[in-house]
């Protein structure tokens, strides 16, 4: 009888841990987009800023150190996320293209495959780029409501009262506000969200918080400027002629007239670093309110939390700022998943991904099937093993038909006139050494070039209409 007793017991108990460890069949997901980070953040190794709250989240489940965007500009990297088609498929290349008139429109985007699914999708912010809101029927309910565009309107008065210390032209601004953080928009679509985990919901939910910090203008509260003395912040690293080698092609992506010219001519580098700095800390703070929430509410450990930023960010490398362009700077950015019952705490991926997969990924892991548009593929065996075999490598398109390939080992870009870089990161992690014509290296890059996207469909964009978000 004990043996039987010790037999149920062992029964149970094992039934029961295999019930916290499995992944429910319907997980719910909460999708956190971040605008313009690139990897300044604690867990892909940087010194200088401080992100304790993504930190923390990025210890609970696996980070990608090799992680790109498919596009660096708002608009194309977002919408080949979300539609599952590349910018050379959809003709979304820059953010002068609407895509709602374009292919990645014609199929069902990531939002509209959950909802035909049975889910409940719903969200806030940022998701898609703001000039081009998708119809309402992506969603179930998408903020903005009112008192979110209330905060903006403070927010954006506010902005325009600068403290000491604003510099700055338009978007290109910044400076400490006056205001707390519960003046900023990104405070309000936390808050949707927040009320959204505290609800009881009957299926299994999608909830997409887009937040805008830390896109320019670099504008946040005093508090956050306060937590990087100038006299104590790093720049980048760079060399005396960081466009040696480059190509015409690149160097006119690079631009090294424009902003660069501009912020070193006016000595204001550093403080420059120091705003994007007080962004980002200001961006994750909103990161640790809304897994505070997550964490209080009944869906802590059934919902899966992807994290990624739609793009990477230059601050003088390549006498570049900004994002428009196919470096490591431009294209690498942030990326997290936390699985419950799979990823393991503290895990670390370095095999290069794309956001490509972020589409397949989600529909793999919530056993939904990947539509056949989608161009991806599901990284679920990453998850589950960072050691996975992986063939594929990390790709990224600026403009039509410039594309950029990243292996864990290689940087490969080819420009549209046919200009090349080729960079190995092994000893080169600034790509400062441009290999492309050395003959040793031939065989690498036909190899790499298997990748690049056969489809270039023209560009979408309209000719001479310029973006807001130059
Ligand atoms: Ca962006």
């Amino acid at each position: 009888m004990q043996r039987l007793i010790a037999f149920v017991f062992l029964i149970v108990t094992l039934s029961s841990a295999n019930a916290a460890e499995a992944l429910p069949s319907k997980p719910n997901v909460l999708f956190i987009a971040i605008d313009d980070l690139r990897d300044w953040v604690g867990f892909l190794g940087d010194k200088q800023v401080k992100t304790p709250n993504l930190d923390k989240l990025a210890a609970r489940g696996m980070i990608f150190t090799h992680s790109y965007c498919a596009a660096p500009v708002c608009n194309p990297s977002r919408t080949a996320l979300m539609s599952g088609l590349r910018p050379g498929s959809s003709g979304v290349y820059e953010n002068n293209a609407d895509w709602r008139k374009s292919p990645a429109a014609k199929v069902p985007n990531i939002t509209q495959h959950f909802m035909a699914n049975g889910y409940d999708v719903r969200g806030s912010g940022k998701i898609y780029h703001g000039a081009y809101a998708p119809p309402t029927t992506y969603w179930h309910d998408f903020s903005p409501s009112g008192i979110e565009r209330d905060a903006k309107k403070v927010e954006k008065k506010t902005e325009k009262k600068p403290l000491e210390g604003t510099w700055g032209n338009g978007n290109f601004t910044f400076g400490p506000l006056s205001i707390g953080d519960e003046s900023m928009e990104d405070y309000h679509i936390v808050d949707y969200c927040l009320k959204e985990l505290v609800k009881k919901h009957e299926k299994p939910f999608f909830l997409a918080c887009g937040l805008h910090k830390p896109h320019l203008t670099w504008q946040v509260p005093q508090k956050y400027f306060d937590m990087y003395p100038l006299d104590q912040v790093k720049l980048p690293k760079v060399k005396v002629n960081e466009l040696e080698g480059v190509p015409a092609a690149g160097i006119k992506m690079a631009k090294p007239l424009g902003d660069h010219k501009t912020i070193t001519e006016a000595g204001k580098w550093k403080e420059a670093v120091r705003a994007y700095l007080a962004t980002i800390t200001f961006c994750d703070a909103m990161i640790g309110r809304l897994i505070d929430g997550l964490d209080k509410s009944s869906y802590k450990d059934n919902t899966i939390i992807i994290l990624w930023s739609d793009h990477g960010w230059h601050l003088g490398e390549k006498d570049h700022w900004r994002k428009f362009a196919l470096w490591e700077q431009a294209t690498r950015s942030p990326m997290l998943y936390v699985v419950p019952g799979m990823t393991k705490s503290g895990s670390v991926c370095n095999r290069p991904v794309d956001y490509m997969s972020v589409y397949p990924t989600l529909s793999d892991l919530c056993g939904l099937g990947i539509p056949t548009h989608v161009k991806g593929k599901s990284i679920k065996p990453l998850l589950q093993d960072s050691n996975a075999k992986w063939d594929q490598p990390a790709i990224t398109t600026y403009l039509h038909n410039n594309h950029a390939v990243r292996s864990e080992k290689w940087r490969y870009i080819r420009y549209e006139n046919g200009d090349e870089e080729l960079y190995d990161h092994d000893v080169d992690p600034l790509e400062w050494n441009n290999l492309s014509k050395d003959s040793k290296f031939q065989s690498v890059k036909k190899e790499l070039s298997e990748f690049f996207p056969k489809d270039n469909v023209p560009d979408l964009g309209k000719k001479g209409a310029k973006s807001k978000d130059k």
